[in-house]
């Protein structure tokens, strides 16, 4: 079982998920800024899964640990599917979640149908570049009129989730992470860790 393991992300709003998501696990969760000033790796898969394991053997070679790494975004239906893997850069190199925000409510303003989904793949990577495991996670949701909420991150005051009955934006983390895409993807890693555990005490 894996002792310390690398948050590989730049971005806040996903390392506390993960914290928070992997706090019962006896794994010390590490974060970027132990390791000094990391130039972020250029993201040039054309899916989310590449894009993971991508960051995740990027990092894991320059930090000479197991990292987990995140890739992720919003695929709205009536836009096929964008912003999708340019979630984090959907109005340039650099835009805020103010202005990616504000050019999908404008990209959408006639749109009727507002079916979107969020969608993450991990990847887990050692430092010799293999790849320990691979897991993914969706959260259906409608794309709302306007923001709502403050809480999360990115595209969240914008998600309205039919689990909840309110937006990504107004739910708590610990109500966000039940339904969440990360949420998700999480525990099936969490799940698969358990079942190599079982396999190794039987033995
Ligand atoms: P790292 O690559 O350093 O992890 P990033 O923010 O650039 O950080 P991505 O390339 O995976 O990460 O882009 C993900 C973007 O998708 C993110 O910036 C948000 O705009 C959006 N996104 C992903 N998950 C989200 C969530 O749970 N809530 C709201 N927006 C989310």
């Amino acid at each position: 079982m894996i002792k310390e393991l690398v948050a590989a992300t730049h971005n806040l709003g996903k390392l506390e998920e993960f914290i928070v998501l992997m706090k019962d696990l006896p794994i010390e969760i590490k974060s970027l800024a132990d390791f000094g000033r990391i130039e972020e790796p250029e993201e040039t898969g054309c899916t989310f899964a590449d894009n993971a394991r991508l960051k995740a053997i990027y990092y894991a070679r320059k930090t000479g640990m197991t990292c987990i790494a995140d890739d992720s975004g919003l695929e709205v239906q009536a836009l096929d599917g964008e912003p999708g893997v340019r979630s984090a850069r959907y109005a340039g190199k650099g835009a805020t979640a103010k202005e990616n925000n504000d050019l999908l409510l404008r990209n959408m303003k006639f749109q009727i149908k507002r079916n979107c989904r969020f969608r993450c793949a991990l990847a887990v990577a050692q430092p010799d570049g293999k790849i320990l495991h691979e897991v993914d996670g969706i959260c259906e949701g409608m794309l709302l009129h306007d923001p709502l909420g403050s809480e999360g991150f990115g595209y969240d005051p914008l998600f309205w989730s039919m689990e909840l009955h309110k937006s990504m934006g107004e739910a708590t983390m610990q109500e966000k992470n039940k339904v969440s895409h990360r949420g998700k993807a999480i525990r099936k890693l969490i799940a698969v860790w358990g079942r190599k555990n079982e396999n190794r005490s039987h033995r």
